[in-house]
């Protein structure tokens, strides 16, 4: 009836009123398209192509693709660089919750790309981490981290929970936390306030924040109790598994990409040997630390990075160097002359540095630091990736 009367209207109209229509209709159509394209360059080109990523977890968050998406970008333009606690504090100073800070800022201009973040003792309801973080400050950096476009990697090191000692106390305890043993129900509360910290992990329109989960460590070294001389291969699998789809099943969280990450391999053997399974993991990693020599170092860099760029082309996972750097940078030209001319083009997604944690424990620069002038050309090279670069992936 309404379509009716409104034909009849139209037909009323003299030609001059049609011509004027006629434009109108191409203008506002016009206008459109101007808007949608406008609309389609703020979206994030990845986005877009979020539905067709692999990630492990069926149920996983639109955000989750989004950061895959990301990281497999990466090495087109290089790598990325990261820093443990980068935010939270740095050689002199402790972030009490009103500045935002970083030494790597401090000398080179610009932030990190990387965040790595650490959640032991979550898992006893303590309110700071192991390293005396505050979980809520922890959770305020996280989120103006990845507003500012950087992405964001957590460790975990939990307590021994048969001993209740630290992580380092390499007493057997994987047995008995599995399906069927005494303590797991002490452990599946544990993943439970895992799982609390993950879900509040939200952008202030309440959207999950992606993380980059790399729990167990590695294991095929023997110092944490999940390490090789303290449980099985088979026993390592089952509680990688088993915590997997606690979080994923069991407390829904779906904001997770899992990294798996040995210390420094000999060979592809070793690197699998406690490997849960490509079902179980998206991204692999490995921890490289320079202790003995310049040039054992950087053989190592060499023969272990081709190794993992081999395993992640086969598997078709990204990969990067989940931990590493030299503890108090006494090379000069470390940055530029060893580290960059080893890992330069071996497609790891990114490098992440330990924290500047102590006066004799840092792995960062800092202002007056003798790596710093070294450390400032490094930001320079193009293929070096920080915050203001990755920004620009999305
Ligand atoms: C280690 C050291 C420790 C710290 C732990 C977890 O490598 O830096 O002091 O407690 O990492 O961050």
């Amino acid at each position: 009836m309404l379509m009716e009367t409104l034909n009849i209207r139209n037909h009323g109209l003299n030609s001059s009123a049609k011509r004027y229509h006629r434009h109108a209709k191409t203008g506002k159509c016009a206008t459109l398209i101007l808007i949608s394209i406008f609309v389609m360059s703020c979206k994030s080109t990845l986005l877009t192509n979020s539905t067709t990523v692999n990630v492990t977890d069926p149920n996983a968050d639109e955000s989750a693709k989004h950061l895959m998406l990301r990281i497999r970008e990466i090495p087109k333009n290089g790598y990325a660089f990261g820093h443990q606690d980068a935010t939270a504090y740095g050689m002199g100073w402790k972030n009490d919750g009103t500045s935002y800070r970083s030494d790597v800022a401090e000398v080179s201009g610009d932030f990190p790309a990387v965040y790595g973040f650490e959640i032991g003792h979550i898992e006893l309801g303590h309110q700071q981490n192991l390293d005396s973080v505050d979980f809520d400050l922890m959770t305020r950096l996280i989120q103006k981290a990845h507003k500012s476009g950087g992405i964001i990697s957590i460790s975990w090191h939990p307590d021994n929970p048969v001993t209740n000692k630290s992580a380092w106390d390499p007493s057997p305890a994987v047995a008995e936390i599995l399906e069927g043993g005494l303590m797991h129900p002490k452990y599946q509360a544990w993943v439970a306030k895992v799982a609390d910290f993950m879900h509040g992990l939200k952008t202030q329109t309440g959207k999950p924040i992606p993380i980059v989960f790399r729990p167990f460590h590695e294991m095929n070294g023997s110092w944490f109790w999940w390490g090789r001389k303290s449980c099985t291969p088979k026993e390592f699998q089952l509680l990688w598994r088993q915590t997997y789809e606690l979080l994923t099943n069991t407390y829904n969280v779906h904001n997770l990409l899992y990294c798996y990450s040995t210390d420094v391999v000999k060979n592809e053997k070793e690197y699998l040997k406690f490997y849960p399974g490509d079902n179980y993991v998206d991204i692999l990693g490995i921890d490289l630390y320079h202790k003995n020599s310049t040039e054992r170092y950087i053989e190592l860099l060499k023969d272990n990075l081709s190794l993992l760029s081999k395993i992640g082309k086969f598997k078709n996972k990204p990969f990067a160097m989940t931990e590493g750097g030299l503890n108090m940078v006494p090379v000069e030209d470390w940055w530029t002359n060893v580290l960059d001319k080893s890992v330069a083009n071996t497609g790891i997604a990114w490098a992440l540095f330990w924290r500047n944690a102590w006066p004799n424990h840092y792995f960062g620069p800092f202002k007056g630091q003798k790596s710093s002038a070294d450390f400032k050309k490094f930001k320079g090279l193009s293929h070096v990736l920080f915050l203001e670069d990755i920004k620009k992936i999305r």
